[in-house]
């Protein structure tokens, strides 16, 4: 998820040379859709939350500097640049059956333990800002529930850039990270938006269009519309129900203008005793990205009301109606505003009979952010009823079978608690399961699956950090059921939340390293040169050879040239263990490897350091190589050539440094290797 900066490149070169590269192992996962697409939520993150890696969020700063010179009296730099970003959101959800909603973010550090979707805290998406090596303008993350958790989906723009310098220049930098957070791969046709480097395209290629098809499908109209258009007066949708035929509930609908020449009419009947005001509402704020205008008509077609969307990121827009005759009809008509950018997207509608409704506006406000858009008419009034449910869309995307979602609480020590979920299908696939503690104790969470007569089906353990488990699962049986065993590792009592996801593809991981330290050479250190910035989640692992369990722990850092630990974990023996990913600048670090012990008799371990890169490393810019190490050639942009003229696909390379011995203060000093 990386675009370059911008260059000049020979493209016949880049063509041919990527001929023998195919078989290069991309180390991000792509390919796995979100589940939950009709309405994946973005939020812009506060500046100063901390990032990956404890870098603070300086995106907003930084970009309403960069355009301050092109703000108009009606654009501020801020909305001028979150349009660019948010249109490039639009343009690809007007290909598929993709929402995305605009939710606030609280400024929880970015990668915290929590869900991979829909945790409330922030957006699925989040979108900050800090300084990048010069050869990337952004990095984003595709959704993948096994290695990247809440860093899913998020979108890292390089404020050591400027993303200004020409007209459109974020919004194309945007349509290719919008890309890779809904799962594509860069793309080595010069046409698409997903080819490094930056392209001229503001608009998807059609290779583009089928690569988002392939995930989410084309866009589908809404379910009044599969088989015949409402698109008129004289086929518009009938709305009323049961409840509302008394008025005490307002009659509430969610549809979807699913192109710029969708036009949604609805007849509202007033129920034959109601007399007083009425209340129209629309709703795309939270929902979509959608600007659209509502009128209202009367029985003669006279208009009667109208007001209009037209929010960065959407809104709501109401029309109240004084008066209303008992039994007559209200034509509404929703449609997309000319030229505007933000021409499709989901909405809720609500009509409310003010003077004899039992549902306050606000709650009513509340209800239109969720959406559902498979619940009847009558099945939507009756949840309305059902007082205080402002949680209540907060789990529906578990209820399809390919997500779930519970919180639960280790109550004591030995408490163990089961869950049966399944999926929806017949075919293999995998499960992912992730367990984190969501109160101020860290539970430690243990995993085991089962079939449901107890024998456990083997999984593979991808985080194991102190509050948070994840564990996958290859070859399941969608509709088989599975159970799932939690309990508290260490018997810590707290709370924990537990969701699971089944895909068709697992995460990938691979072994960045693996070797034997001894009590007689206990370190090892390694050269790692890091030739694109990504982000890299590592999993450490220590298995004994000799000695005791408990005596030996392993402790790994990360440090870069100027001797700052950028990364640090001690693991003991046993399980794979984990910590927060960290994001690495292109450059060149020390990997330290120190078996500690306090065994008297002579203790051997073997290490592994494994994990993955879940951002994408792809295309290099050709850039001023004197100012900063970056070892790409230019003549051969998918290769790196590291010191020593050694030639890799893959944009990291670790060398062992055979004298396991270096001089801190060297580092202090300015940062020369000694090796
Ligand atoms: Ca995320
Ligand atoms: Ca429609
Ligand atoms: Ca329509």
């Amino acid at each position: 998820m990386k675009i370059s900066t911008t260059g000049t490149r020979n493209l016949r070169k880049y063509m041919l040379h990527n001929d023998s590269l195919e078989s290069r192992c991309v180390p991000a996962t792509f390919g796995i859709p979100w589940p939950n697409s009709e309405r994946i939520t973005v939020s812009f993150a506060p500046d100063n939350t901390t990032l990956i890696s404890g870098q603070p969020n300086l995106l907003n700063q930084t970009l309403d500097s960069q355009f301050a010179l092109s703000a108009t009296l009606a654009d501020s730099p801020n909305s001028l640049w979150k349009k660019s970003v948010l249109q490039a959101f639009e343009i690809w959800s007007a290909q598929s059956n993709i929402n995305f909603g605009i939710v606030s973010d609280s400024g929880s550090e970015f990668g915290v333990a929590g869900r991979a979707t829909g945790d409330s805290r922030f957006g699925d998406i989040r979108i900050g800002g800090v300084e990048l090596a010069p050869n990337a303008l952004a990095v984003s993350m595709p959704f993948d529930p096994g290695m990247a958790g809440t860093s899913s989906g998020d979108m890292i723009f390089n404020t050591g850039m400027d993303l200004n310098r020409s007209p459109d220049e974020l919004l194309r930098i945007a349509l290719h990270e919008v890309g890779h957070s809904l799962g594509l791969d860069s793309s080595l046709n010069p046409e698409s938006v997903m080819s490094s480097p930056l392209g001229s395209r503001t608009t998807l290629d059609d290779s583009d269009i089928l690569a988002v098809q392939n995930l989410y499908g084309k866009r589908s109209p809404d379910n009044f519309e599969t088989r015949s258009t409402n698109n008129s007066a004289s086929t518009a949708t009938r709305l009323k129900t049961r409840i509302s035929r008394n008025s005490i509930v307002p009659v509430v609908a969610y549809g979807d203008i699913t192109s710029a020449s969708d036009i949604d009419f609805y007849s509202v009947e007033v129920p034959s005793k109601y007399s007083g005001q009425v209340t129209l509402k629309l709703q795309t704020g939270g929902l979509s990205l959608l600007n659209a205008k509502i009128s209202v008509m009367d029985d003669n077609g006279a208009v009667i009301g109208r007001s209009f969307i037209q929010d960065i990121g959407g809104g709501s827009a109401s029309i109240v109606i004084p008066s209303v005759t008992p039994g007559s009809k209200l034509m509404v008509k929703i449609k997309p505003i000319a030229n505007n950018a933000f021409q499709v997207g989901s909405y809720g509608l609500a009509a409310s009979f003010d003077k004899a409704s039992l549902v306050s506006p606000d709650r009513l406000s509340e209800f239109l952010k969720g959406y559902h858009p498979d619940l009847s008419p009558e099945e939507l009034a009756s949840q309305l009823m059902d007082g205080d449910s402002s949680q209540d869309h907060e789990d529906e995307d578990d209820d399809h079978g390919s997500t779930f979602h519970d919180t639960g609480r280790f109550a004591d020590s030995k408490d163990t608690d089961f869950y049966q979920i399944a999926g929806e299908s017949d075919h293999r696939s995998v499960l992912t399961i992730r367990v984190f503690s969501t109160g101020t104790t860290e539970v430690n969470p243990e995993i085991v699956v089962t079939k449901p007569n107890g024998t456990v089906i083997p999984s593979r353990i991808l985080i194991n950090d102190n509050g948070q488990m994840t564990v996958q699962l290859t070859g399941v049986k969608g509709s088989d059921p599975v159970r799932i065993r939690l309990k508290s590792e260490t018997g810590q009592v707290g709370n924990y939340q537990v969701e699971a996801f089944f895909t068709k593809i697992e995460s990938e991981t691979r072994t960045f390293l693996a070797g034997q330290l001894a009590s007689s050479s206990p370190t090892q250190n390694y050269k790692f040169y890091v030739a694109e910035s990504q982000l890299f989640q590592f999993l450490n692992g220590l298995n004994l050879e000799s000695g005791s369990n408990g005596t030996s722990r392993l402790e790994a850092s990360v440090i870069d040239s100027w001797g700052r630990v950028l990364w640090s974990l001690t693991v003991g023996t046993g399980s794979p263990e984990s910590t927060d990913p960290v994001i690495l600048n292109t450059g060149e670090y020390r990997f330290q490897v120190r078996l500690v012990t306090t065994s008297t008799t002579p203790v051997t371990a073997n290490f592994k350091l494994s994990g993955s890169v879940i951002s994408d490393p792809v295309g290099p810019g050709i850039i001023d190589g004197t100012t900063i190490p970056q070892y790409s050639d230019p003549l051969i942009p998918p290769v790196f050539t590291y010191p020593g003229g050694i030639i890799m696909p893959d944009p990291f390379f670790w060398k062992l440094i055979l004298i396991p011995f270096y001089d801190p203060y060297q580092y202090a000093s300015g940062g020369t290797w000694i090796a």
